[in-house]
């Protein structure tokens, strides 16, 4: 539920291609692996779990990440900002993209 096919795909072909690579043995490129992996979102509430510390968004494409739009449960960083949320709100959202899962780390009602 947390793994994007879509994300696994383009993981997939860049990890193919860093394959190809190597007998070049050119020096990996220098952007910060964490803000390659975080992107904007935006979506409808569709539950909240307070105990499991999580969200389920209907949200739309995040071009950051590669993914489609769809809906499903993320994690929260924040309790505080869990506990502010309601049930058919819109809101906007930053998610990481984790090995562990996506994790939201900003969202707020818009
Ligand atoms: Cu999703």
């Amino acid at each position: 539920m947390t793994l994007h096919p879509s994300s696994l795909a383009l993981a997939l072909v860049v990890a193919l291609a860093a394959g190809d690579a190597t007998a070049a043995a050119s020096p990996p490129a220098a952007t910060p692996p964490a803000a390659a992996h975080l992107g904007q979102g935006v979506g409808v509430v569709r539950a909240i779990d307070l105990p499991g510390g999580s969200v389920t968004l209907q949200h739309g494409p995040i071009a950051a990440l590669g993914w489609p739009g769809m809906t499903m449960p993320f994690k929260v960083k924040s309790a505080t900002a869990l506990k502010a949320l309601k049930v058919g709100q819109t809101v906007a959202f930053t998610v990481q993209d984790a090995d562990a899962g996506p994790l939201i780390l900003v969202i707020r009602a818009r």
